[in-house]
């Protein structure tokens, strides 16, 4: 969501505060402000609706100077976008720019109202400003200040303050939204992307969940969630997160299955509160508007479509909504049939694939309910022209075969399936389950990218072979379909995926030594009729790669081979099994010697019918 910056210098800093909005304007956003302050001139602040460019066109019009300042650019969730609504608010000489939900902000509001706050905005983080000038009033001590108003405040946030009595202080805080500090020589700055810092710095410390900050020129001092003093690394910049460049390693395809840790962090960011999720995420009316759905159609192409396939799993079984899932080029050209109030999801991951943006506008006259994008692309065409969008932030992907947009498409997928729950019943096990597995995938994933070696052996096997089977069931089903897909894109070898119990009404013809069969076993509840389905292969010499659940007895032989993942939650089990798929395909491509990057007669953003 959007972006913060923050300095303190001897220079100007606003220059810096500019350049590090531009530099998050890729992520999207409606509106942008600054607030700086001069010594003995007050909070100077200016904001506009719309892009960046206008802030600086108001700037031109009314300069704003000084040594400290904080930056903005907002992506309404309460209230709608305009200047009014733009941040920094205000308040009795303090400003304040933040990025998540204030989910407990109508209370707040009433409460402050009944104190004498006026209001001049419908955002939620209006609450926050002036429930720091409430506490900053009792005893003149901002840091005490913060601390009881972070206190009183639930959600999501990155927050940054400033106050006209210290216009040599920065304080700053976050709690489900990311912020971090970068240090200069006798600068420091903050900001939600080291991104936005690059030009001044590449010294960072990342500030942890419920950490707040004191920075000064020359200081930077820390606390923990329990107040605790504490230290926080100064770290270098690695210039290859997310970056246009392959950095260390062979492939961007390998660099983006590498990078699937951060991407997924960063897609979570300002989404998850402690037990359940933010639905405000999608705007101020979420949660009538998610109440409504009765039924859901998701229309997308390629790595995109498997993910919708997954979510029907998802959907159909937590939350009892009807939803079918069907490729846009062939939905476009057929007369669908849209009962009431049905919710149409697109997925790309681009926002520019022909055959889904047509699928799109072809929806507008069908009566459904209204439109959400999973895209990762903030400013695309798709997002543009759906009612609701829910971005994926994966960063750049350059490998023509999709790997980090997938896994943050289906991890944007599961949060909406909870989203769904939640309007629907409450915080209920099914939702806190879901958000701890979520939380968890980062790490999980980062275990399973420790597979690479074993995987590189294996990829051996495929040097001589022109076809492969990939088997599944349930949700790991279409994950099959998307191992397959990645073989095909990328090793130019044949490969199907099957639902496991289909392969004795057919493909189990094919079976013989020359026929790989990969199979998704994970520890769910489908595990003992997909063994049965493994015996069939084993019975007929076929040679089986298994993915399993590490914690299932092996028994592999030399036509057997099984590769041990962790235990996972099962609503989060075929993001983890993605990963091994992931590497058997680029180490495959790479025993065969193919472009990986860039396969034959493949594009990246499919922008043509
Ligand atoms: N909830 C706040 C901030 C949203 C956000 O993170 N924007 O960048 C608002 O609606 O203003």
């Amino acid at each position: 969501m959007c972006g913060i910056v923050g300095a303190i210098a001897q220079r100007n800093i606003t220059p810096i505060l500019l350049e590090g909005l531009r530099r998050l304007e890729y992520r999207g956003y409606d509106s942008a402000g600054v607030a700086v302050i001069a010594a003995g001139k007050g909070i100077q602040r200016v904001r506009a609706a719309g892009k960046v460019i206008e802030l600086e066109n108001s700037l031109d019009a009314l300069p704003a100077n000084g040594h400290l300042g904080i930056a903005h650019t907002r992506w309404a969730t309460h209230g709608k976008p305009a200047e009014h609504n733009a941040h920094p608010h205000v308040s009795h000489g303090l400003a304040v720019v933040h990025n998540g939900i204030i989910e407990n902000h109508a209370p707040l509001r009433k409460r402050l109202k009944d104190l004498g706050y006026v209001f001049t905005s419908e955002t939620d983080t209006e609450v926050v400003a002036h429930l720091l000038a409430h506490h900053y009033a009792e005893n003149n001590e901002l840091l005490a200040a913060l601390r009881a108003t972070l206190a009183e405040i639930h959600g999501a946030y990155a927050l940054a303050v400033i106050h006209e009595d210290q216009p040599e202080t920065l304080y700053c805080s976050r709690m489900g939204s990311p912020l971090v500090v970068g240090e200069g020589s006798e600068e420091r700055y903050i900001a939600s992307d080291p991104l936005a810092l690059l030009q001044v710095t590449d010294c960072f410390r990342y500030l942890e969940e419920g950490d707040y900050a004191r920075l000064t020129m020359n200081t930077c001092e820390i606390w923990d969630r329990n107040h605790q003093v504490v230290d926080r690394p100064i770290k270098r910049y690695e210039h290859s997160a997310h970056s246009l460049d392959k950095g260390e390693y062979r492939h961007f395809m390998l660099k983006e299955i590498f990078e699937q840790p951060l991407a997924i962090s960063e897609t979570l960011a300002s989404t998850l509160g402690n037990d359940h999720v933010l639905t405000a995420l999608l705007g101020p009316d979420a949660e009538t508007r998610l109440a409504d759905v009765a039924n859901i159609h998701i229309v997308a192409c390629g790595t995109s479509y498997h993910a919708g396939l997954v979510a029907r799993y998802w959907i159909e079984a937590q939350a009892g909504i009807p939803c079918q899932v069907e490729v846009a080029s062939e939905y476009r050209y057929r007369t669908v049939v849209v009962p009431a109030n049905t919710l149409l999801i697109t997925i790309s991951q681009s926002g520019e694939t022909a055959d889904t943006l047509a699928a799109l506008r072809y929806s507008k006259n069908q009566g459904y309910l209204s439109s959400l994008a999973i895209c990762n692309v903030a400013g695309s065409s798709l997002v543009r022209e759906a009612d609701w969008r829910l971005l994926t932030h994966a960063g750049p992907e350059i490998g023509v075969a999709s790997t980090k947009a997938f896994t943050t498409q289906l991890v944007a997928l599961l949060w909406l399936t909870t989203a769904l729950v939640q309007v629907r019943n409450g915080i209920t096990e099914q939702v806190t389950n879901n958000v701890r597995a979520l939380r968890s995938l980062p790490d999980v994933i980062a275990q399973a990218l420790t597979l690479e070696p074993r995987i590189t052996l294996l990829a051996e096997r495929f040097a001589n072979k022109h076809h492969a089977l990939f088997l599944g069931r349930g949700t790991h089903y279409p994950i099959a379909m998307e191992g397959a897909l990645k073989l095909k894109e990328i090793s130019y070898i044949h490969a199907e995926a099957y639902a496991a119990g289909e392969l004795k009404h057919g493909p189990l013809a094919l079976v013989d030594e020359d026929m790989p069969v990969v199979s998704v076993a994970p520890s769910d509840s489908l595990l003992e009729k997909l063994k049965s389905n493994l015996e069939e292969v084993r019975a007929r010499g076929g040679q089986l790669i298994t993915f399993a659940c590490e914690t299932i007895e092996q028994t592999d032989d030399a036509n057997h081979e099984t590769i041990g993942l962790p235990w996972v939650e099962e609503c989060i089990s075929p993001i983890l099994y993605t990963i091994p798929l992931q590497l058997l395909s680029y180490h495959v491509a790479l025993v065969k010697g193919t472009d990986v990057d860039k396969p034959r007669n493949l594009a990246k953003s499919v922008t043509v019918e």
